[in-house]
């Protein structure tokens, strides 16, 4: 059944929606050149407003490192505590100090401009390799399926990246496969309204992979450019949860064999280096294609982006920065090393 109109609106979301939406102003260029856009606040602002709990430790330890007098070896370990302190993890941290230190040991980096601007540069080439297009011009269309443990903002993801999708003029479907709540349809169900997106829907406790089933032949029939699959979060067992995703990943494939075209894990930003164990589990099972980050505003560790893209060889897709409808954007390798790094 296509969800239409809710008779009993649960309130306090709806309100919450509703007051989200009404800042919801998507410009299509910025989408498409997240890096470049200069608006009232632009996508560049509110990644550096979202970064700004990380930045802000992290560039000011950052300058006191060259005090009077340090040695060189007590500069690197005094490096070596402030990045897994920003939470960039062990091995991560190990790489980037590998290739500074050569250049503390031989002066040619002395003072705290010059190793910030180092670290940022490394950080940004780093993370560029793993930039890749995403699959989103798919014929019949493409499926993108969005997964991830239990309130880490999957549902709130699925409405964003349909909204950003909606506004470079693709036509969206939602499907609303985490049929453990009956809360979580309504959730989306309320998203889809708001934004004029289709969402299907099964009834609270009908097998998932049915509604995935059902949402692939309405999205062929209604030509859709891009179907997106919010899944359950939180099922009796862990064993259960990834069962559950990969029978709906098995009915998709039958049905078209090239989908998901995209398999997105949303991973909680506060969750820190946790998330790599997360990742893993989830990447096992469905050979994800990507990450999306969100609560990157919440966090003073937002040097985990790095360091779960680094771990894990998987590109970050989008990021969220905010609850605001418009803090979600795409990944950008030079935005974000930049923010980072920036000077409250
Ligand atoms: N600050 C902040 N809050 C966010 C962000 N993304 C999502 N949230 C909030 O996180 C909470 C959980 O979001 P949901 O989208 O319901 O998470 P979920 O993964 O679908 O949750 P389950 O379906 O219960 O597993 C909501 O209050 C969202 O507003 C973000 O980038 N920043
Ligand atoms: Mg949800």
């Amino acid at each position: 059944m296509v969800f239409s109109l809710f008779k009993k609106k649960s309130t306090r979301l709806a309100d919450q929606i509703e007051k989200e939406s009404e800042s919801v102003s998507v410009d299509t260029q910025s989408i498409l050149n997240p890096v470049t856009e200069s608006k009232e606040e632009s996508l560049y602002d509110r990644l550096k407003r979202g970064l700004s709990r990380t930045s802000g430790g992290l560039v000011a330890s950052l300058r006191g490192v060259f005090g009077q007098g340090a040695g060189h070896e007590e500069i690197l370990e005094e490096i070596e505590a402030i990045l897994i302190q920003a939470d960039l993890g062990v091995k991560t941290t190990q790489r980037l100090l590998d290739q500074v230190r050569p250049l503390v040991e031989t002066n040619q980096i002395r003072d705290s401009t010059a190793l910030i601007e180092k670290l940022r540069e490394l950080i940004q080439k780093q993370m560029s390799l793993h930039v890749s297009p995403l699959k989103l011009n798919e014929k019949p269309f493409s499926v993108v399926l969005i997964a991830g443990i239990n309130g880490v903002g999957k549902t709130t993801t699925t409405a964003k990246i349909g909204n950003l999708l909606q506004a470079t003029g693709k036509k969206c479907m939602f499907a609303a496969c985490d049929t453990f709540r009956a809360g979580a349809v309504e959730q989306l169900g309320i998203w889809g309204e708001r934004l004029n997106i289709p969402v299907i829907t099964g009834s609270e406790g009908q097998d998932p992979a049915s509604v995935a089933f059902e949402a692939m032949k309405k999205a062929q029939k209604e030509d859709i450019d891009v179907l997106l699959i919010d899944t359950a979060g939180r099922l009796h067992t862990q064993k259960n949860l990834m069962e559950e995703l990969g029978k709906i990943q098995r009915v998709i494939q039958k049905n078209m064999p090239a989908a998901p075209h995209e398999i997105f894990l949303v991973l909680d930003s506060i969750t820190g280096q946790n998330a790599v164990h997360q990742a893993r589990m989830f990447h096992e099972m469905l050979k994800l294609t990507g990450l999306v980050m969100t609560k990157l505003d919440g966090t003073a560790k937002g040097g985990v982006v790095f360091g779960i893209q680094e771990e894990l060889g998987l590109p970050i897709r989008f990021v969220g920065v905010g609850e605001k409808f418009t803090d979600l954007q795409p990944f950008d390798p030079q935005s974000y090393s930049q923010a980072l790094f920036e000077e409250n």
